[in-house]
């Protein structure tokens, strides 16, 4: 690695690892590791995966990449012994955020565990320009820019693939560039991202704002952030076209050059529809089957039996139903074929519920996957359940034999070895290398609950990663944080489902507590990390509260010594590395039956956090991997959230005038020391929102929230027990790897 390093610093830039800069240094390791990645022999066998996605949130590639191929051990070292930590030379690498959340980041990590299983699976998405929004703060609020992240220099490799794809207005000549896929120690697979050659960066102006009807300038330039607004809805489903139809043309020329006959596609494909954004790629195959000699009823067949779809949400308002004249004005070819999967639905279906246009001539694009897929699966055991029971019903009392749960997953690869390695050699030190592979063999950390000289050493090694992050966020943002106080950490998406409004109310709470004189015995640091979608006012709300009592808790002498909020700018997932291993308190507080599954809390966890959550998600499965003891549950149920619902049983007001605390606590947002703070106008909105319609019944819960935090507070100081609770946390933690996630896919539904 020290040679070859020297030689393309040299070849390059003239120089030798001694006089590079961190940039020049980073280029070269780019260029040396793209070269071994293309060296390596890709997964093959006589039947593909073909993973299609709207968000691929891959984050940093090069310690990853270096991980996987096993040469990020030397090349530390190299660099080390040339005065140089491996760490700064990540700084250098811009972040790919193409991505919104947990959906993009599931199919990233997803893609991971494909290549190291050495399975023949290729993701499929767009090359966005533009990653989602960078998020910056003023006067307290957020500010959105653009996040540009390729160089000219980078991981993506052009290749000579091209694809015709027909709009009703314009045909455009498409380019596949391609991001390899290494495997952990084998295997490889590719990323491909489709993009057009005139997408013309210069058009994007005042922060995010661009003439969305260019669509030859502006088709893959933005990811839309989850709420695309009126205007923004038809160049998404450009986009959602521009992918699928590259996908379909790429699928069927694969699977002809591999000497395959079309009429078997089904034997040799399987195409994962990754929530409903690449749904039409369902009436697109059959479109171009049939242009092939197909008769409609065959190609619906072989169409049917490859696809399969995963859903990610039961938010009504996140199902995507695009009304019909909008795909009339995009993709004209489509809407014959839609209405005729249509029909067929009506024929032999007598329930308007199952229907794929309804009555407002709004296409359900999930129910063109559940009808026309072989496959729905939920991400957590509880979601499943949810959709069978009660938002799919209708749909699984058709075919129950569709429905199947694939509890989501993460790859330790990124969420361990990389963002952990103080722990990660330490666990190996205890049980050896194995866990790499075979995540369960975690569980045999369990032997050392007792053992006391573990049990501080894994305090040692959260107080060390406390204190990187403490320094991380005093370079990168001026913030000083008190490494002897508990790390309290909620980063995801801002939503008001997800209840940030509910741990700022916390914040107040603990405020409050100090001024009258009870002083909590250790000081708390709570931090936050979320962007809001820029047309999602009320999530801007909340951001704004919380960057509000950051600065009033910080300058209050009588306070601030006991507690600190701290708002991290531009969450992403470099920084949730650097947050994750430093984290005591994880906070998974969504309201029940509104998380689909959640991956944060299962990175927390692998890292030795303790969850604070609900019973919702993929928390209901880590309550029971680690009982009772290693894990704070609090809130209704939800059986009981989603009854309220039905009876429109919730009424916020009536908690707020019933219970004083509560009264006191939302009371505090208007008050005059937050009104001097911040903006009235925001201030005022929440406050409205939250006393009088509180649609995610955020006081519904805050009672037994915050008596819950307390006692974990309390049980932190027991050290011992509270290094245990983080041990069998860790242990317990193997189930959730994403290779087993895989492992399930493929069982169930891929067969590859
Ligand atoms: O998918 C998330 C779920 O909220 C989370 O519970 C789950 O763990 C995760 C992986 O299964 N959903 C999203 O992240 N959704 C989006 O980011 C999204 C993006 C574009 C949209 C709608 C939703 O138009």
């Amino acid at each position: 690695m020290e040679q070859e390093l020297n030689k393309v610093l040299g070849e390059r830039f003239g120089k030798t690892l001694e006089e590079a800069c961190m940039e020049e240094i980073y280029h070269a390791l780019l260029t040396i590791v793209k070269g071994r990645m293309k060296d390596l022999k890709k997964n093959a066998g006589s039947r593909k995966l073909y993973y299609i996605s709207a968000e691929f949130l891959i984050g940093k590639l090069l310690s990853n990449n270096l991980i996987n191929l096993g040469l990020f051990d030397e090349t530390a070292e190299v660099l080390k012994k040339h005065g140089i930590d491996i760490a700064d030379i990540e700084e250098a690498e811009t972040e790919p955020s193409l991505g919104n959340g947990g959906l993009g980041r599931l199919a990233a990590c997803f893609l991971d565990s494909i290549a190291t299983l050495e399975l023949p699976g290729d993701g499929v998405g767009l090359n966005y320009h533009d990653g989602l929004f960078k998020q910056t703060f003023a006067d307290h609020k957020q500010r959105e820019e653009k996040n540009p992240w390729m160089t000219g220099d980078d991981w993506l490799t052009r290749t000579d693939v091209r694809f015709e794809v027909p709009f009703k207005d314009l045909t455009v000549t498409s380019t596949m560039y391609d991001i390899d896929v290494p495997g952990y120690k084998g295997g490889k697979n590719s990323l491909h991202l489709f993009d057009l050659d005139s997408v013309d960066e210069s058009i994007i102006h005042d922060g995010i704002e661009f003439d969305k009807e260019d669509i030859r300038r502006g088709l893959t330039l933005f990811l839309y952030p989850d709420d695309s607004d009126e205007k923004g809805q038809l160049l998404r489903i450009y986009q959602q076209y521009f992918m699928v139809s590259n996908a379909a043309q790429l699928i069927l020329k694969e699977t002809e050059e591999r000497g395959f006959d079309l009429y078997h596609l089904h034997e040799h494909v399987v195409i994962q529809i990754n929530d409903t954004h690449p749904t039409m790629v369902i009436p697109e195959l059959v479109r171009l089957l049939m242009a092939r000699g197909f008769n409609i009823d065959t190609a619906i067949d072989v169409v049917r039996k490859t696809c399969a779809y995963t859903n990610h949400t039961i938010l009504a308002e996140a199902l995507e139903k695009w009304p019909a004249s909008y795909l009339e004005k995009v993709v004209p070819q489509l809407m014959p074929i839609i209405r005729e999967l249509d029909k067929r639905v009506r024929r032999d279906f007598h329930d308007e519920k199952v229907y794929i246009i309804d009555e407002q001539e709004r296409v359900h694009m999930a129910h063109i996957d559940i009808h026309y897929g072989q496959s729905v699966n939920g991400v957590a055991a509880l979601h499943t359940q949810i959709l069978e029971e009660s938002e799919l019903k209708p749909f699984y009392d058709i075919y129950p034999e569709k429905f199947n749960n694939k509890t989501n997953g993460i790859t330790f690869r990124r969420w361990l070895l990389h963002c952990n390695h103080e722990l990660a050699s330490y666990v190996e030190e205890l049980i050896g290398s194995g866990y790499k592979i075979h995540a369960e063999e975690l569980e045999k950390l369990l032997v050392y609950q007792e053992d006391e000289a573990v049990l501080d050493r894994l305090r040692q090694i959260k107080q060390n990663a406390k204190l990187d992050l403490k320094k991380y966020l005093k370079s990168t943002q001026g913030v000083e944080i008190d490494e002897n106080s508990i790390y309290d950490i909620q980063v995801k998406r801002l939503h008001e489902y997800k209840r940030q409004q509910m741990n700022a109310l916390y914040a107040i709470y603990k405020y409050l507590e100090i001024k009258k004189g009870n002083l909590p015995k250790r000081p708390i640091t709570m931090i936050f990390g979320a962007k809001a979608a820029p047309a999602y006012t009320i999530a801007k709300d909340i951001i704004h509260l919380i960057l509000c009592l950051q600065e009033l808790i910080d300058s209050d002498p009588e306070v601030s010594p006991y507690l600190k909020v701290v708002m991290v700018e531009n969450y992403n997932v470099s920084k949730a590395a650097k947050l994750i291993p430093a984290c005591d308190i994880s906070e998974q507080i969504s309201l029940a039956s509104k998380e689909a599954s959640g991956t944060g809390n299962m990175k927390f966890m692998l890292n030795g956090a303790v969850t604070l959550g609900t019973e919702d998600g993929a928390n209901v499965e880590i309550h029971q991997l680690v009982g009772d003891d290693n894990i704070y549950i609090f809130g209704k149920s939800s059986d009981e959230v989603i009854k309220l619902y039905e009876t429109s049983g919730y009424c916020s007001r009536k908690i707020y005038e019933s219970d004083s605390l509560v009264e006191e606590l939302v009371d505090f947002i208007i008050s005059k020391k937050m009104i001097l703070t911040g903006d009235p106008v925001n201030l005022g909105r929440l406050y409205k929102e939250l006393v009088s319609k509180d649609w995610f019944m955020t006081l519904l819960d805050l009672r037994e929230y915050i008596a819950v935090k307390e006692q974990m507070l309390a049980d932190y100081e027991d050290e011992r027990s509270w290094a245990r609770k983080s041990l069998v946390n860790i242990a317990k933690a193997g189930y959730f790897s994403s290779d087993r996630t895989i492992e399930e896919y493929n069982k169930d539904i891929w067969h590859l």
